[in-house]
């Protein structure tokens, strides 16, 4: 199961696509709001209960100053991915830079401002070392992205002589 963390019910609206991606790639998963400062000990106890629970990998989605995932990556071993959300002035900035510079021994795997898709497939990938239907689905999921590729948008194919250098 992946655990979804979200600072606030405000954060949502930037999550739009990442439990979607989850379901099609055959994961279950849970998404609650915790706010790492309004809700310190609800958060604590959901980092240090997750493990145990069959949570395999957390995804923390914070704004501003960005402290829900580097705290819940202090309670567990498992692997946090960091989501920085743009909200307030500072667009995300904020977030990411607190986010992703955490002291050395507990990493946050951090992705763009927003990259909530993102997150959801590295949290996909990190299953897929053990879980060989996550990966056929991670396949077909990367394979799709370039299903119209390669597209010309402008050139030709002709390799006639004109305009060779003669070597
Ligand atoms: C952060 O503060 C949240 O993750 C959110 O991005 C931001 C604003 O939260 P609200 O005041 O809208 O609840 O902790």
């Amino acid at each position: 199961m992946v655990g979804i963390l979200v600072g606030s019910e405000s954060d949502l609206p930037a999550l739009e696509g990442l439990t979607g991606l989850l379901t099609q790639f055959g994961l279950p998963h849970e998404l609650l709001v915790c706010s790492a400062h309004r809700a310190p000990e609800a958060t604590a106890e959901y980092a240090e209960t997750a493990a145990g629970r069959g949570v395999q990998v957390l995804i923390c989605a914070a704004g501003r100053a960005a402290h829900l995932p580097g705290t819940v990556a202090a309670r567990t071993t498992l692997p946090v991915i960091g989501l920085p959300i743009a909200s307030g002035p500072l667009q995300g900035m904020d977030a990411l830079f607190s986010i992703v510079q955490m002291p050395g021994g507990v990493p946050v795997a951090t992705v763009g401002i927003n990259a909530a898709k993102n997150a959801a497939i590295l949290a996909a990938q990190i299953v897929a070392l053990h879980d060989d239907a996550v990966r056929e689905r991670l396949t077909a999921y990367r394979a799709s992205l370039g299903a119209d590729a390669p597209k010309r948008i402008a050139g030709t194919t002709d390799t006639g002589t004109a305009g060779g250098t003669g070597a």
